[in-house]
């Protein structure tokens, strides 16, 4: 599958600005001798409930997630934008170290207990995720709760046992999957020794996935080249977040 966007980022950037200056020159009645910046773009009251957006990135082990996050990372703050690259599993917390050590096969648990953990490794994280997007700062986000799910029910969990423990945690502005199959993705090796690492694990676990799309969905073809990934990526992502930025609300997980 195929993304195409019309929606240019010059195009975006431009409205922007010129919504800024319009509102501000007739507020204020005057001329304005400066380029209004971001900063005052925010204090317009119609703009008061501004903020970050969450992204997040999806997909099977190889697909490509981690280093399209981190140059997804690096050229938005190059740009000037707040913003923060995060990771589930958070394996710095102790429910973190927890599942790093099952994940390497070093501790055994049931699968509805790594599954729960798993979930509280997000909920410790939410409060500071919530306080990021409303101050302003952009999260991309390595995995979320559809790792979660896609995983777990992979194992035979029932999905929607699985999803209820994701129930209040915050719903991404935009979840991109990088789409590849489980034999292309195991054929660019690399797979570590971890407990999921497998082709017919990870062929349960694409089957999985395909049953979560919702609308904030976005697939990206992840065998197309690095750069092209990467183009399409930032399009859509500054995209949702000048949506964001234009005050959309928060809202929680599951949407309709
Ligand atoms: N994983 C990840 C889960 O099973 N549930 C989850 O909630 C999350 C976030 O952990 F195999 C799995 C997916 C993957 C493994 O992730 C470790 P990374 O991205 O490979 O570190
Ligand atoms: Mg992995």
């Amino acid at each position: 599958m195929r993304y195409a966007c019309n929606f240019t980022i010059s195009k975006a950037l431009k409205f922007g600005v010129v919504a800024a200056q319009g509102s501000l020159k007739s507020s204020l009645n005057l001329k304005l001798p400066f380029k209004p910046s971001r900063n005052i773009h925010m204090e317009n009251k119609e703009n008061s409930s501004s903020r970050g957006a969450l992204i997040v990135l999806e997909g099977l082990d190889r697909c490509g997630k981690t280093s399209q996050s981190s140059r997804l990372y690096k050229y938005l703050d190059e740009q000037g934008y707040s913003v923060e690259s995060w990771r589930f599993p958070d394996r710095n917390t102790g429910v973190g170290q927890m599942i790093s050590s099952y994940l390497a096969n070093q501790a055994h648990l049931d699968d509805h207990a790594i599954h729960l953990l798993f979930s509280a490794n997000r909920w410790e994280k939410r409060m500071l995720m919530e306080e990021k997007l409303r101050s302003g700062t952009t999260l991309v986000v390595d995995r979320y709760s559809y790792s979660g799910v896609a995983f777990s029910s992979a194992k035979g969990l029932d999905t929607e046992w699985c999803k209820a423990p994701e129930i209040g945690l915050l719903a991404p502005d935009l979840v991109v999957y990088l789409d590849i199959s489980p034999e292309k993705a195991a054929e660019r090796g690399g797979y570590g020794g971890e407990r999921y690492e497998q082709l017919e694990f990870q062929k349960k676990v694409a089957n999985s996935y395909l049953t979560l799309h919702d609308s904030s969905w976005k697939v990206i073809d992840a065998t197309l080249p690095v750069e092209d990934i990467e183009e399409k990526l930032r399009e859509i992502v500054l995209d949702s977040m000048t949506i964001c930025q234009k005050g959309k609300p928060l809202s929680q997980l599951w949407p309709s």
